[in-house]
């Protein structure tokens, strides 16, 4: 059936079509995740990254009443500058497409937009997940049910620490979404390799995550698969560092009665003011690596089609 609210570019649609790999990127990392201009380099980067790699870039977004997936240089700008741009889940998609806004697409979104348009492998930093302190706040990210039920792989830097991590990989096991190491047994904390959380498996070669991937699909199962990939080892940060820097921004969020969608932007920004920018050039590298590994998935998944 024609979806009339997508829009796929040309050059996308007809990698697909030709059965070539493409990568897709979200851009609430853009809009609410990475400080202006800053951001502006990253967005043009990781895609240069992973046409280096031989697979195409698709950064989502909803623009225009349109759910688009590939976006000009100039509509990466304008996401970049976030001027009026909202974060985008799946309650709000229909919202922002009625009524023309602007919006950035978190994980959960990015996956039904890659869905949509049959992107099967997304690279990104770190994945929303069950909150620290969700049993009162029932704070839980909607990317979690989404990768119970949307069939694409997300390659990510595990998640950050600000989250209730081993409390965010029981929830996976029970909705049966498989946590794959990239070459480990640790389930990444974003800026540390290691967050004291083992993955379900690991998985050492490009090749064997993809016959996952098309094992899992192929069978008809639905869902997502978390491909977590540990910062590079020259990039990482102390953990016990980033630990008391998280705890200093979980107060302020308290403090200035921070709830629900705004959580996550809140933390993530004061994480970047405790740290001088130390934390974003981590930030950075673990994207970067990340899309040069989706990419290499990408393109063993789509030779195995
Ligand atoms: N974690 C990060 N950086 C981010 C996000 C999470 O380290 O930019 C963004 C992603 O878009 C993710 C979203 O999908 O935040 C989760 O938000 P929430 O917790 O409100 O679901
Ligand atoms: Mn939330």
């Amino acid at each position: 059936m024609e979806n009339k609210y997508l829009s796929v570019t040309d050059e996308i649609r007809q990698a697909l079509k030709e059965n070539k790999p493409v990568v897709a990127l979200e851009s609430t990392i853009l809009s609410h995740g990475m400080p202006f201009p800053e951001n502006m380099e990253f967005s043009h980067k990781v895609e240069e990254i992973i046409r280096a790699e031989g697979a195409i870039p698709a950064t989502t977004a909803i623009i225009g009443g349109k759910l688009k997936v590939g976006l000009t240089g100039e509509e990466l700008d304008v996401m970049c500058k976030a001027d009026g741009v909202g974060k985008v889940s799946r309650r709000d998609v229909a919202t922002y497409l009625a009524t023309k806004k602007t919006g950035a697409t978190t994980v959960a979104t990015t996956m039904m937009l890659a869905e949509m348009a049959g992107i099967r492998v997304f690279a990104t930093g770190g994945i929303g997940g069950v909150h620290r302190g969700a049993e009162t706040t029932m704070d839980i990210s909607a990317d979690l049910q989404e990768l119970a039920n949307t069939q694409v792989a997300v390659v990510c830097a595990g998640a950050k620490s600000l989250l209730d991590i081993p409390k965010t990989l029981e929830y996976l096991e029970t909705m049966g979404v498989p946590v794959l190491g990239m070459g480990t047994e640790d389930f990444p904390a974003f800026y540390c390799r290691r967050s004291g959380c083992k993955v379900d498996c690991r998985i050492d070669t490009y090749a064997e995550m993809a016959a996952v991937l098309k094992t899992k699909w192929d069978l008809g199962l639905k869902g997502g698969v978390v491909i977590a990939n540990p910062i590079p080892e020259e990039y990482e940060l102390d953990f016990d560092e980033m630990e008391a820097v998280i705890n200093r921004a979980l107060e302020a969020a308290k403090e200035a009665n921070i709830h629900g969608k705004d959580t996550t932007p809140f933390l993530l920004s004061h994480i970047k003011e405790y740290t001088n920018g130390v934390s974003f050039a981590s930030n950075l590298q673990l994207a970067y690596n990340n899309a040069r590994v989706a990419a290499r998935i990408a393109i063993e998944y789509a030779k195995m089609k």
